[in-house]
């Protein structure tokens, strides 16, 4: 195990991942964090990115950048998910090497595997059969990512390799009502019924589909985990490995917020894939296990949900 190595830039340092990982970083000494705002940096744009690493030729590259949203974004833009995403990917993967950054972190999504994986899905599932039909594009887009950076390692012996985290939950989520993953989906649906008195609320599809949650503070501790291995795996599982029905979700939100009424469900609404359960035992060899419980993470999240709801500052894009 070795230190990570700074000056560490985050691309995508304002998303949900991108700042657990700025405050993961920030508990360690004389790491040096390097970050751009979209307006300052257009990832999509290779002479700027290139410059930019010209610039600041950071060591660390800690790729949390994307265009990310839950079942229902995906359906409706398939062409957004996978062209800004490959863009983004391929213009940073690129200078990174052209500009000598000594480990690349790549962060991709359990979606890259078959629809049908064998469950829990071990890495080498990757490719194995046809991919979730609702999340196609981003799938595909971080398949190529996680791929360009394994065959940068393979024949250029640079240390570029990537994470797979499973759903992902915590604070500065995007709560917005269509666009959301499911758990942000869930407690604003349920947050609102509750004050408006509703006697019912409505989840997506059947909810029997299972999920599994991982605290985005957990996943920003195993991607520092990552960064200080000397021979990572070129691609690793993050996750759990515990995953609950939507419906047991739902209720368990319910039970937190404090929502008596029933819950009802709308199959007219997609299920997406039956069930995504990682494997963990590569990431549990190398020494690394989640230390967030749903249940407390569901609580801390919806505290964090209301500050942000109250200030005006809940992302809802
Ligand atoms: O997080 P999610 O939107 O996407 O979860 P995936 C979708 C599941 O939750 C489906 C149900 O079974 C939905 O029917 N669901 C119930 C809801 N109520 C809601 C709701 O209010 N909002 C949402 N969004 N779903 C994502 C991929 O797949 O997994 C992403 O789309 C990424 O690209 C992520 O890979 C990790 O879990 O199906």
């Amino acid at each position: 195990m070795n230190r990570i190595q700074s000056p560490v830039f985050i691309a995508g340092h304002g998303g949900m991942v991108g700042s657990a990982v700025c405050r993961r970083l920030a508990k360690e000494p004389n790491v040096r964090v390097i970050t751009r705002t979209r307006q300052d940096l257009d990832l999509c744009d290779e002479a700027q990115v290139n410059r930019f690493f010209e610039e600041e030729k950071p060591a660390t590259v800690i790729f949390a950048a994307a265009k990310v949203g839950g079942i229902l974004a995906n359906k409706m833009y398939p062409v957004e998910f996978l062209t800004d995403n490959l863009r983004q990917e391929l213009a940073t993967i690129h200078a990174s090497y052209q500009h000598g950054v000594k480990r690349f972190l790549f962060l991709g999504s359990t979606c890259i595997y078959p629809r049908m994986a064998k469950q829990p899905i071990l890495e080498s599932e990757l490719l194995a059969s046809p991919l979730e039909p609702t999340n196609e594009a981003y799938a595909l887009a971080k398949i190529a990512g996680l791929k360009l950076c394994q065959y940068f390692r393979q024949q250029y012996g640079v240390l570029f390799h990537s994470a797979m985290p499973t759903n992902l939950y915590g604070p500065g989520d995007n709560y917005h009502p269509d666009h959301s993953h499911v758990l942000p989906g869930l407690i604003r649906r349920i947050h609102e019924a509750k004050l408006a008195g509703d006697a019912s609320v409505t989840i997506w599809g059947t909810g029997t589909p299972l999920r599994e949650f991982l605290h985005v503070d957990d996943l920003a501790d195993a991607i520092l985990h990552l960064c200080e291995l000397d021979n990572p795996p070129d691609w690793v599982n993050v996750g759990t490995s515990l995953d609950h029905s939507i419906l047991t979700l739902a209720t368990l939100v319910a039970k937190t917020i404090g929502f008596t009424g029933a819950i009802l469900t709308d199959p007219t609404r997609p299920d997406g894939t039956p069930r995504k359960l990682t494997d963990t035992t590569l990431l549990r060899s190398t020494g690394w296990a989640p230390k967030i419980e749903l249940e407390q993470g569901i609580r801390d999240t919806y505290q964090c949900f209301l500050r942000e709801f109250d200030s005006g500052h809940l992302r809802s894009k």
